[in-house]
């Protein structure tokens, strides 16, 4: 678990394929020329493993790739998240989303061989992305992570998603959502049907996000814990740089809490920070950066007071 090692292996995975924007593969060279690597080795102690590399992975895209039941780049982002769930890591800097079906199906492997267990999932975020390439209207596939990961989307051909076996799944029991607020209605169906833990915008403000953060780790219990950060779970006020922004978000202060309470947990054992965009400059991608910064600082240091 994270705060109890010293060690951190971060992969740069700068993958834009499951969406139609194209600066979001520049975010993990953004932030570490903002100096991630540094703070997360001086200023929060670990030995940082990592290839120097921002992975791409167009070398794996196929020359030909085209819409399979809606999707768009299906063999394209099938592959890359092949070889990312290949590359099994604490620190994920994406890309779009889509390197989620890589992450998650990479942790949820490694911790049932590492300790037979099966982990929990926590995914913040302004939307569901657990369309399936049926009911998404967009295609893009960083719209249906979680939809791949749980098994309630199937891959068909090895090359579009048949590599994901059971060992791979996450357990919809473990799964909980914080701060959605725009979400598709067969995504409200998914949710109701399949009875998942969902703290919504409206619950934050209603309950508190103290309250949210107490009722989300009590439903999850004394489990290992993958964190799943889309930037846009923040209000666009302190993340405009991001492909699909939306109004009404989690204030920094609020997005900072959600990180640190897991951390306090002692739990975490990866984290992905996904859909910084530093080429959508609305206002500065500074500010989007520092943000991102800001929640990667509270999930994996210490307590400041
Ligand atoms: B992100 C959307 F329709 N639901 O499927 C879709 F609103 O990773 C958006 O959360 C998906 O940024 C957003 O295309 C994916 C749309
Ligand atoms: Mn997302
Ligand atoms: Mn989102
Ligand atoms: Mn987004």
């Amino acid at each position: 678990f994270i705060a109890k090692h010293d060690d951190i292996g971060i992969v740069a995975a700068g993958f834009s394929g499951g969406q139609r924007r194209l600066g979001v593969s520049a975010a993990p060279s953004a932030m570490i020329e903002a100096g991630l690597l540094e703070e997360v080795h001086n200023d929060l102690g670990y030995n940082i493993h990592h290839d120097h590399t921002v992975h791409s992975y167009t070398d794996l895209y196929p020359t030909s790739d085209p819409d399979h039941r809606g999707m768009k780049k299906p063999r394209a982002v099938s592959a890359a998240m092949e070889k990312l769930s290949q590359q099994v890591c604490v620190l994920t800097l994406g890309g779009d989303h889509s390197v989620a079906i890589g992450t998650l199906s990479g942790t949820a492997r490694a911790i049932r061989k590492r300790h037979g267990r099966e982990m929990a999932v926590i995914y913040v975020d302004a939307h569901g992305d657990i369309n399936t390439p049926e009911t998404s209207g967009s295609g893009n596939i960083h719209g249906m992570p979680v939809a791949f990961v749980s098994g309630l989307a199937k891959g068909d051909s090895k090359d579009i998603f048949g590599w994901i076996k059971d060992e791979h799944l996450i357990n919809v029991d473990k799964l909980v959502y914080i701060g959605l607020r725009d979400v598709g209605a067969s995504e409200k169906k998914t949710f109701q049907e399949n009875e998942i833990k969902v703290f919504s915008m409206h619950d934050v403000n209603r309950l508190g996000i103290g309250r949210v953060m107490e009722l989300a780790l009590a439903y999850i219990g004394n489990t290992p814990i993958h964190l799943s950060y889309d930037i846009d779970a923040l209000d666009p006020e302190w993340a405009p740089s991001t492909g699909f922004p939306v109004p009404g978000g989690l204030s920094l202060c609020e997005g900072v809490f959600i990180a640190e309470c897991i951390r306090d947990t002692g739990n975490l054992i990866a984290m992905d920070l996904v859909e910084v965009n530093p080429q959508l400059e609305v206002r500065g991608a500074e500010r989007t950066i520092q943000s991102g910064f800001a929640l990667i600082r509270s999930a994996l240091g210490n307590r400041s007071i």
